[in-house]
């Protein structure tokens, strides 16, 4: 089989980039180890910069997205047990919108669908073969047989865990990474809001974050000790430690219900450079993680994806090389904004356990300058929001 740009991984980043290239008239295949089923139930991202969201429309699968998210003109941070609001339209004139990763992932497995796109679901032991050559290889077994896909180009949209990333040599990659002593533990639930936008609450006893899916459904995190077991966490445990780390007038507005989806998820700092090598273009998580904490992941999977298809298109139009050429350095400058950015606000809203009491007194001072100042607040701001695409 034959095919112009074959991808691996159809989460967010691969499917939006087949969507892209197939409007630009660009044939794709999607190599995907999953089901359908696990795809749509995968609960992650829940917060869009407007650039993604645009993004999102331009690729025709912006309808339901613009019908049914919540869009927020600010953000809260408490510490102290007092709550401060930071006003993300007043101080940048952009806002944000909260609609979940789940419901992307089947508004572009919809489209794709309906456009009979060509999608492998279940496709185990793939393999990348001469991205150093003009024709670059994919192979993969599917019930038990082996298939073979010859490609123009690979596009490694495989996350984290994929193999895309292993497939540039050791001697080419550089690794720049940090982990951080905690994670989050998440859980869903059906259940009002405590507020109607995200607060991201400082506390001793651990960092604690209020989202939401929508008006009818929470989303809460817990900052817990890296190695810890959802399975510790039974409903009760997670709704009293989340009253106690959030503001009392919060807690006491907080509507409790069971837990439609728990876990703990790792957090980690992580860039992979460079995000081409020959053939192969890595984009999104294969490329790099960010520590939740900032909402980066998926709007820097978004922006490489934006940039990917640029230059494909670019060269399938006119033979034109240099967007391709210049990927890899277009999309790591944001990467490591969006890096500074996470990482930045992990520490300023976490308790690392091996902090001194000079550094925790920092910490509380860095906070009390933010609300205390509108120039502090805006660098806040306008990251969050998104930096412009460049
Ligand atoms: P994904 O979503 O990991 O998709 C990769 C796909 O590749 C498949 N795959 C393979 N397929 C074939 N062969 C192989 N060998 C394969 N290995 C893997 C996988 O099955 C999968 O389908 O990467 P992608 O597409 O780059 O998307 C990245 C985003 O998922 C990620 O950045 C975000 O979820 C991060 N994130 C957030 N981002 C935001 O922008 N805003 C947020 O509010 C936000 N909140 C979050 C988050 C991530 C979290 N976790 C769980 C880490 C909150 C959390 C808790
Ligand atoms: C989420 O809604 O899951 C979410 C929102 C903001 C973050 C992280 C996660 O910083």
């Amino acid at each position: 089989m034959r095919t112009q740009v074959g991808i691996v991984g159809g989460g967010p980043s691969g499917l939006l980039l087949a969507r892209l290239l197939g409007l630009a008239g660009i044939e794709s295949v999607v190599l995907e180890k999953r089901t359908p089923e696990y795809l749509r139930a995968r609960v992650r991202a829940g917060l869009l910069e407007q650039d993604t969201v645009d993004l999102l429309v331009e690729a025709g699968i912006g309808e339901r997205l613009k019908r049914e998210r919540l869009i927020h003109d600010g953000v809260e941070i408490a510490f102290d047990g007092r709550r401060h609001r930071l006003d993300l339209r007043g101080l940048t004139g952009r806002f944000v919108s909260i609609y979940g990763q789940a419901e992307i992932q089947k508004d572009l497995m919809a489209a794709h669908e309906a456009s009979r796109s060509h999608i492998v679901y279940e496709a185990e032991d793939v393999g990348l073969h001469g991205i150093m050559t003009d024709k670059p290889q994919l192979r993969y077994h599917k019930g038990g047989q082996a298939h073979e896909i010859d490609c123009n180009f690979i596009a490694g949209c495989d996350g984290f865990h994929g193999v895309s990333r292993q497939a540039i040599p050791q001697e080419v990659i550089r690794i720049y990474e940090r982990t951080y002593p905690f994670g989050w533990l998440g859980i869903l639930s059906d259940t009002r809001p405590v507020n109607h936008e995200l607060i991201y609450c400082n506390h001793e006893r651990g960092f604690a974050l209020c989202t939401m899916r929508s008006v009818t459904r929470s989303r809460y995190y817990l900052q817990v000790p890296a190695d810890e077991d959802e399975a510790d966490w039974p409903d009760e445990r997670f709704w009293s430690e989340l009253k106690r780390r959030i503001p009392a007038d919060a807690a006491a507005g907080l509507e409790t219900g069971s837990a439609i989806e728990k876990s703990v998820a790792q957090l980690r700092s992580f860039v992979a450079e460079p995000m081409r090598h020959g053939r192969l273009f890595l984009a999104g998580d294969a490329a790099h993680i960010v520590p939740p904490t900032g909402a980066k992941g998926l709007n820097l999977a978004a922006a490489d994806v934006r940039f990917l298809a640029e230059a494909l298109v670019a060269y399938y139009e006119s033979g034109r090389t240099e967007l391709m050429d210049g990927y890899s350095q277009r999309c790591l400058a944001r990467v490591w904004k969006a890096q500074r950015f996470s990482w930045w606000m992990t520490m300023l809203t976490h308790r690392f356990p091996e902090a001194s009491a000079f550094e925790r007194r920092v910490q509380m001072a860095e906070l009390g300058y933010l609300v205390g100042s509108r120039a502090a607040q805006t660098a806040l701001a306008e990251n969050y929001v998104g930096l412009p695409i460049t």
